[in-house]
């Protein structure tokens, strides 16, 4: 009788399951359509730093002024640290002011991103920055192809030549992310230093894949196992029990 309920029960969880679509993954944004949605300065300290309601792309957007010697970026808030998909993108509309010079950055560097997480620091680089918005989009591996490579820190510079991380650091490090960074640092220029120049970044419109998380058809899936396994323990009881004709 046990083992009738739980087959019935098996049934009704499989229709379900069929009739569920799969698990997928996702992706952490921020559009800044009302406010900088938690990112913050990192190794910067611009006063100024903060949300912009209109010229994004569109609309709402943060903009950061260099501020520091080092390194200056943006750092995404806690959401962007959820387990990252391995082969995914990290992606975000960027562009940069020189009010100087507003059609030549003298050394202007490229747009740089780096990721933190389980003891490692790893830091890849897009073309330089424009005038105008561009779309700039990292893939989450750890080919040659796809740039990231390893560093001690966020103060280093990038190097092609600086060791690529092994699939199994890239996998470990997109699982347990500790910090995401953008640069907002493009030209020699600070408030810092006597360079006379703005080195002023916006960005819109940041994107992180995610990883898929379960979804009731695969807690169901799962269900279905346990069954299989109930009703299998339980024939194997009964064909244990029974008396040889
Ligand atoms: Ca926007
Ligand atoms: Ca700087
Ligand atoms: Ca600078």
């Amino acid at each position: 009788m046990r083992s009738l309920r739980v087959s019935h029960a098996c049934a009704v969880m499989f229709s379900v399951a069929i009739a569920t679509s799969c698990a997928q993954a996702g992706f952490v944004t921020s559009t800044f359509d009302t406010d900088a949605d938690g990112w913050m300065v990192f190794q910067n300290t611009d006063a100024q730093f903060g949300w912009i309601a209109n010229g994004g792309n569109p609309d709402g957007h943060i903009g950061a002024t260099d501020n520091t010697a080092d390194w200056a970026y943006v750092m995404a808030p806690s959401k962007f640290l959820a387990p990252a998909e391995y082969n995914g993108t990290f992606s975000f509309d960027l562009r940069h002011d020189n009010l100087q010079q507003p059609d030549f950055f003298p050394g202007i560097f490229n747009v740089r991103v780096g990721l933190q997480g389980s003891g490692f620091t790893l830091i890849n680089e897009a073309g330089p920055p424009t005038l105008s918005w561009v779309n700039y989009s990292f893939t989450l591996n750890e080919t040659s192809l796809a740039g990231w490579r390893k560093f001690s820190n966020l103060s280093q510079n990038y190097s092609p030549l600086a060791p690529q991380a092994t699939q199994a650091e890239m996998q470990l490090v997109l699982a347990s992310l500790t910090r995401v960074v953008i640069a907002t640092d493009y030209t020699l220029a600070s408030t810092d230093s006597n360079v006379p120049q703005i080195d002023r970044t916006y960005i819109d419109n940041v994107r992180l894949s995610t990883q898929a998380v379960p979804e009731p058809s695969s807690i169901i899936l799962l269900g279905i196992g346990t069954c299989i396994s109930v009703i299998g323990a339980a024939r194997r009881r009964r064909n244990d029990g029974a008396t040889p004709a």
